[in-house]
């Protein structure tokens, strides 16, 4: 029986063995019901064929009491025990105990954004096109103690996606316009892969995070990096090279984030755009002047760009702060307007460090 379900992927959040066992419970009351009926159906097909020389119409019964009392009251008890077993586990899903965390995840086409209490920040880009996903697709989106409540306050910026950790058996839509909520605990540290779960457009399947649960230890060295050393370095790191940061001894640790944190003060606005490119923008902008999905920054500043409404536009600053922000106000020709506009997302300074990372590339 536990081998027919290997497939499903480990359970690790507390309320995953209760999603499994309504899951279960209903599949195997159901199979049980298809084979008695469909079994039964077989048997009297075969009992009760047409015979040759059988003319005569059959014995006309009206009822039986002891089958029907017993098909009424077998089935019911069955749908009560699966009333009770979902009251339980929805009891479980929809009411976290005390919350240890809560972050704000934000949806969009096609990508996840996370916000924590003190400022922490992450963001998933969308995927290049026409590629499949590998495991290092699977960018770091949130970062969660082990063994602890995490509240998760959804929302999206678009159209309706849903958040979806299938090893925690937590899934929740994510509605523009509205707030939703979905809590998990991870039961063990581990890298939990997220997808989108509603149909949300073309690259709906391209939305792929992780969530990481961190050992205690790790938990508490990740609170102590401040905001915006973290979001100006950290937050687009590969999650294993993080980790291992993480796991340092005490004083190297504290060394190294205080390193990171003169670096990045250190770093001129066009390196930190270029950081921000990387993450955020190299899936669909090329810097050496081939065409992806969006048009190449190279030699961008300056030139005169011309428009699908037939326009010509000048491109400077505003215009390139225009086209981050709001890239469906002036759309470049010979593209299609699937940028996700970035207004909310981005602080003026990163805004800035981008536009002086376009300006570098001549
Ligand atoms: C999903 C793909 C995608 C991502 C990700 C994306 N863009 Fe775009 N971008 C486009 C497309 C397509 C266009 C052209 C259509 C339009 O003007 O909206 C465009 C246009 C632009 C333009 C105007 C270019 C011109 O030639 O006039 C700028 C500037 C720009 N994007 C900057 C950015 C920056 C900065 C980022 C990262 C923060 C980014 N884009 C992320 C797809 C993307
Ligand atoms: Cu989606």
């Amino acid at each position: 029986m536990l081998l027919l379900f290997s497939f499903l992927p480990e359970r690790a959040s507390k309320y995953a063995l209760d999603v499994d066992t309504v899951f279960l419970v209903i599949f195997w009351l159901s199979f049980i019901a298809f084979v008695l009926v469909v079994g039964a159906m077989l048997a009297f097909m075969f009992k009760y064929r047409a015979r040759k020389g059988d003319e005569e119409p059959g014995e006309y019964i009206t009822h039986n009491n002891l089958i029907e009392i017993t098909w009424t009251v077998v089935p019911a008890i069955g749908i009560f025990a699966i009333f009770f077993l979902s009251l339980n586990a929805y009891k479980k899903i929809k009411w976290p105990e005390e919350v240890a965390l809560r972050v704000n995840v934000t949806a969009r086409q096609w990508g996840w954004q996370a916000e924590y209490p003190d400022g922490k920040k992450l963001i998933t880009g969308t995927l290049k096109e026409e590629k499949a996903i590998t495991p290092e697709d699977f960018q770091p989106l949130l970062y969660v103690p082990a063994g602890e409540p995490v509240e998760v306050i959804l929302t999206s910026q678009d159209v309706i996606h849903s958040f979806y950790v299938p090893d925690f058996r937590a899934k929740y839509d994510a509605v523009p316009g509205r707030y939703t909520k979905l809590w998990f605990q991870a039961t063990k540290p581990g890298k939990y892969p997220l997808y989108c779960a509603e149909y949300c457009g073309d690259w709906h399947s391209r939305m792929p995070a992780l969530v990481v649960a961190l050992k205690p230890k790790e938990w508490e060295r990740f609170q102590k990096i401040d905001a915006s050393t973290f979001n100006n370095s950290l937050a687009s790191m590969p999650v294993d090279s993080l980790l291992a940061i993480l796991r340092l001894p005490d004083e190297e640790f504290s060394k190294f984030v205080g390193e990171q944190k003169k670096a990045m003060a250190a770093l001129p606005l066009h390196k930190r755009g270029e950081m921000i490119y990387q993450r955020l923008c190299a899936s669909c902008h090329t810097t050496d002047g081939s065409k992806s999905i969006g048009p190449t920054f190279k030699g961008l500043y300056g030139k005169t760009e011309n428009l699908a409404d037939g326009s010509t536009v000048k491109v400077d600053e505003n215009y390139l702060r225009e086209s981050i922000l709001d890239p469906n106000a002036k759309i470049v020709a010979g593209f299609q307007a699937v940028m996700p506009p970035f207004q909310g997302q981005l602080s003026e300074e990163e805004i800035q460090a981008l536009i002086e990372f376009i300006k570098t590339l001549k």
